[in-house]
């Protein structure tokens, strides 16, 4: 005979209406080369040519730039996606991911 289970579900989860967000911010480096700092942004952040020049161009001048913000989970996978591309050819380049206020 199986044992009877009884589950407890509450009738309602309060969730916040708006989840907390994160920015992806691109780091400068001076060793992985522009035009591949621009393939990993077009890749991985579904940007056109103009807007991950611009990115770059911002991160290499300033020494960081925004790349995008998402939902915690989104922005670490894609920034972890972006360091991985990277590593694999050896590039230095990083991603850092920080909550928004
Ligand atoms: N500073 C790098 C170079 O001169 C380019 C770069 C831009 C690297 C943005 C990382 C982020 N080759």
């Amino acid at each position: 005979m199986p044992d009877i289970v009884t589950v407890i579900r509450p009738k309602t989860v309060t969730r916040s209406a708006r989840p907390r967000l994160y920015r992806v911010v691109l780091i400068n480096d001076d060793f992985t080369p522009r035009e591949f700092v621009c393939i990993v942004l077009k890749a991985v952040f579904r940007m056109g040519e103009a807007e991950a020049r611009r990115v770059m161009l911002t991160a290499h001048q300033k020494g960081a730039c925004v790349v995008a913000v998402f939902t915690r989970e989104v922005a670490e996978t894609r920034a972890a996606q972006a360091h991985a591309m990277a590593a694999k050819e050896g590039h230095p380049l990083t991603f850092r991911v920080e909550p928004e206020d």
